[in-house]
């Protein structure tokens, strides 16, 4: 039997939550009648905010570190195990972050029955099983280095292709659904790689893992337009992951992580794009700067985490087809500075406002400004809804829920670090 270790006690958040409550409800009922003479009920919208879920990575329970270095904080978890009871804790607190998503091999089971029954005793499930073709594992017969999924070389696919249904069986003895792929195959220089036939191999190895999964799964394929490889990627951009999905089977999806896209692209218009023709997986949500920054969601461009979620509560207005799944949303992100737990919660924090916040545009406003070629009531209607602070709907969702009023305060008062570094030495 696996020891859970510490665990925050739901009377300390009782007692967290009941010294607020009074500013909280008048919070709330004041913001009640400002959305109202909007035409806009707030408790449709507390019941919306605590309806959404978001999967957390167990790789970013600890610190990440850049290619120079890493500063890994006391009482981080050392294994799979405590990676999810550091996830339960940051769903106990938020109570919207119900699954893990896993990473093989840093996550093997040897016991998979084991982990799921453990994860279970906590109150999570698993979210999408992640494969790892960008670095070799200790004791593989075949390296990676020049590519996996689209290497040259017949034997290093089927290696590849081998570890992603390793993947998929270790997920179904757990209870996923998913397997989401990205590749590190690409080119540092120019005339290293053949764009066409590197694209036609990882094409084929993608249908060899699509056909040999079980029929109620689905595969995520993920883009990114550079790095490791600097000069060119396999699977560059929204374009090839639309055309693979599309060429592989009606399960193929693409994910759009955040930061795999170059500055200042207009990511919220891709995210159109792909909902409307039917193939947007759903996304890692992180932030950046510069490139993959892998900074906590909402750090650096709120506007423009709003203005996704905003394409995404559009898309649902229109409906899905049959089969279409809802969107899966997950956080992608590496903390280098910050403790792992807390910038979870932070996360957490604005991608649920971002969605609430778009929940709260005047759709009708909007199709009237668009109709009439208005750009300035345009932006303004979304500006309006942007600017709310719907702070207490999320503290009023999470606290009805069973969560903490606020989260990272919480947690930092509970004293649960101090009490893992000792757990963990
Ligand atoms: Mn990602």
């Amino acid at each position: 039997m696996v020891e859970t270790g510490y665990r925050i006690d739901d009377g300390y958040i009782a007692s967290h939550n009941g010294a607020r409550s009074g500013d909280m409800r008048r919070d709330y009922e004041s913001l009640g009648e400002r959305l109202h003479r909007r035409g806009i009920g707030i408790e449709d919208i507390a019941a919306r905010a605590a309806a959404l879920t978001v999967a957390l990575p167990s790789w970013a329970t600890g610190t990440g570190g850049t290619r120079f270095g890493r500063f890994p904080g006391a009482g981080e978890p050392r294994n799979v195990f405590e990676k999810l009871a550091d996830c339960a804790t940051v769903h106990q607190l938020t109570r919207i972050t119900p699954r893990v998503a896993l990473h093989i091999p840093w996550d093997r089971p040897h016991d998979p029955g084991e982990l799921a029954g453990f994860a279970s005793s906590l109150g999570v499930g698993f979210d999408a099983m992640n494969s790892n073709t960008f670095e070799d594992e200790k004791g593989q017969r075949l390296s990676y280095k020049f590519g996996s999924l689209s290497h040259t070389v017949a034997a290093v696919r089927e290696q590849a292709i081998a570890h992603n249904l390793e993947c998929v069986e270790i997920g179904r003895a757990l209870g996923s659904k998913a397997l989401s792929i990205w590749i590190g195959d690409g080119g540092n220089f120019p005339g290293q790689v053949d764009f066409r036939g590197s694209y036609e191999r990882y094409i084929a190895s993608l249908k060899a893992i699509y056909e040999r999964m079980p029929g109620d799964w689905f595969l995520y394929i993920e883009y990114k337009l550079f790095e490791p490889a600097m000069y060119s990627t396999v699977l560059n951009d929204w374009g090839s992951a639309y055309h693979a999905a599309t060429a592989v089977g009606p399960r193929a999806y693409c994910l759009v992580d955040l930061g795999h896209h170059a500055p200042n692209v207009n990511i919220e218009m891709i995210v159109a794009r792909l909902l409307q023709l039917e193939r947007l997986g759903g996304f890692h949500f992180n932030d950046s700067k510069y490139g993959d920054d892998d900074l906590d969601a909402g750090s650096i461009k709120p506007f423009q985490l709003f203005l996704i979620f905003h394409e995404l509560v559009n898309a649902a207005a229109h409906g899905r087809g049959a089969g279409v799944p809802e969107p899966a949303y997950m956080i992608d992100q590496s903390h280098n500075v910050t403790d792992p737990v807390e910038s979870l919660l932070a996360s957490v924090e604005e991608i649920q406002r971002a969605y609430v916040q778009a929940l709260l545009v005047d759709r009708a406003a909007l199709a009237g400004c668009q109709e009439a070629n208005d750009a300035v009531m345009a932006l303004r209607t979304l500006k309006a809804a942007f600017t709310t602070d719907v702070a207490p709907i999320l503290a009023t969702a999470r606290v009805r829920a069973g969560g903490a009023a606020d989260p990272l305060t919480a947690f930092r008062e509970s004293g649960y670090r101090a009490r893992k570094e000792r757990e963990r030495r």
